[in-house]
């Protein structure tokens, strides 16, 4: 059979679209590597070349986030239309699969590896079932590495994406990562990660894990592992790596340029309720200094719109994040995505008013926020852009922190262009009023 794995193009305004952050779907090359080898594979992602609706293919099998919902059905229609097979996968049609479904032929829930091989025969046998459920959480030794060959050779900033661990044992609110992947941390043996790491061209690696941190005794063992391979690598850690000072020398010395570090909110109370208990906000400057002394750059992740969030946060986390020289910062709009605890909270208070999941995509208001208006919450991030992203700031704390500066000043004009995006007349952005 001929399979065309295929990523729907994101909605803009979008971050990713910006060349200095765009990376493949790792989900795709996975799927391809776990395709037995008499199927003939291709990738396609939409978000770097157009998808051919007249190819001969059998088999369509889409990666869907949430955001990616109505543009992945309406390229799903199209297939089908033709008469070509469609599967749908990932996030999104796993949280809710009664919707997929009705674009697809079948719809895969949850984790592929130990599903795929077998859908793959009953389609061969004309016996394709509507869904598959992955009922345990597959084995994360010995995966097979991912097809990155298949993958476009221009347009992504770099196409080393690797997955050392899935699950996390935290649950918060608006989350949907432990719903997915569970509340246990798994991770693959070291071992594995170091051959995957010897077939990758260059030494530019982001590790796309939620937590690379998470268990320290093993991030200990994988960094020691890593250090000989002079890679410049980042990828996303909770805030209590600050704690653990080994840690943090053998994570700056295995080539870590940076953490993305979800610090969601600078209010306690707002932390507590989303259930986010690893971050205590009262150590967020002490552990940023700490992170910082090792020589580890920091992105940081802030949520605004929680119940407890009023017009005050968006100054108050502007000049936090230049006071303590965050080398950059990733601000978003708090969003019920579907399966997650906040989604149905927020569905039971009756708050949700927007149910366009392209704009699910963490820069629109899609439901009633309780402390200031729709649209001084959808101002108030555009102006957070603003001001951390204006060129006072950036050089304020690039020369401030010293690490990495001219990788960070890269990322930071990058980051820039999303305040136009955000504003411009094509942009899918809600329109607001300006916050007085
Ligand atoms: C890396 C990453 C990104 C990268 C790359 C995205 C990309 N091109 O795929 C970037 C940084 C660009 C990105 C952007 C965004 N992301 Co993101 N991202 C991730 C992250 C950390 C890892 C994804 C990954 O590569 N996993 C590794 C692969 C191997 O796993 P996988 O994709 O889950 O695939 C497995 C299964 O899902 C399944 N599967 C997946 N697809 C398919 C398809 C078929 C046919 C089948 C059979 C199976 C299948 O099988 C695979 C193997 O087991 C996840 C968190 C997570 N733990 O999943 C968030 C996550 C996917 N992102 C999320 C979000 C919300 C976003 C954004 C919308 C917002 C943001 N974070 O700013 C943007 C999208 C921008 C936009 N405008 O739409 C959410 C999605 C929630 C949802 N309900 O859809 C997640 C889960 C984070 C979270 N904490 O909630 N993201
Ligand atoms: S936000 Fe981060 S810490 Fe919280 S459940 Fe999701 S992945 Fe885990």
């Amino acid at each position: 059979m001929r399979i065309e794995f295929i990523s729907p193009k994101w909605k803009e305004p979008s971050l990713w679209s910006i060349p200095t952050f765009r990376y493949p779907p790792l989900s795709l090359p996975t799927l391809a590597a776990l395709t037995p080898a008499e199927h003939e594979v291709a990738i396609t992602d939409e978000n770097i070349a157009p998808i051919d609706f007249d190819q001969a293919i059998d088999l369509a099998a889409l990666t869907v986030m949430t955001p990616m919902a109505p543009r992945a059905y309406e390229i799903a229609d199209r297939f089908r239309e033709r008469g070509v097979k469609v599967v749908l996968g990932g996030m999104h049609p796993s949280l809710v699969p009664e919707e997929a479904a009705r674009h697809a032929d079948a719809v895969v829930i949850g984790e592929a590896e130990s599903v795929w091989p077998s859908l793959l025969d009953d389609l061969k046998r004309n016996k394709l079932k509507k869904i598959y459920k992955c009922d345990a959480y597959p084995a994360l030794e010995k995966l097979p590495i991912p097809r990155r060959d298949l993958l476009p050779k221009k347009g992504y900033f770099t196409v080393n994406t690797v997955q050392v661990t899935r699950g996390c044992p935290f649950n918060c609110e608006f989350c949907t990562v432990t719903e997915f992947f569970g509340n246990q941390h798994r991770m693959r043996p070291v071992e594995d990660i170091i051959e995957e790491i010897k077939t990758l061209k260059g030494k530019i690696v982001f590790f796309v894990d939620d937590n690379i941190v998470g268990n320290p005794a093993y991030a200990k063992k994988l960094f020691k592992a890593l250090t000989p391979f002079k890679l410049q690598w980042m990828s996303q850690g909770s805030i209590n790596m600050a704690a653990d000072d080994e840690l943090l020398e053998l994570c700056a010395k295995s080539g870590c340029v940076g953490m993305i570090i979800g610090f969601e909110s600078l209010s306690q109370d707002s932390l507590n309720s989303a259930g986010k208990h690893v971050n205590q906000a009262r150590h967020f400057k002490a552990n940023i200094k700490k992170i910082h002394d090792f020589g580890i750059a920091i992105d940081g992740v802030f949520v605004f719109g929680f119940d407890h969030d009023d017009k005050s946060v968006f100054k108050r986390t502007a000049d936090f994040v230049i006071e303590n020289n965050l080398e950059a910062c990733q601000f978003s709009i708090l969003t019920p995505l579907p399966g997650s605890r906040l989604y149905h909270r927020l569905e039971r208070e009756g708050r949700i008013f927007d149910r366009d999941w392209s704009k699910y995509d963490v820069v629109n208001v899609v439901f009633e926020p309780k402390l200031m208006s729709r649209e001084e919450l959808q101002e108030g991030l555009l102006w957070t852009y603003q001001q951390v992203y204006s060129v006072r700031s950036i050089f304020k704390r690039l020369l401030g922190s010293r690490n990495y500066p001219l990788l960070y000043l890269l990322f930071n004009l990058g980051l820039r262009k999303i305040r136009r995006m955000l504003v411009a007349p094509t942009s899918n952005f809600q329109k607001a009023t300006p916050v007085r």
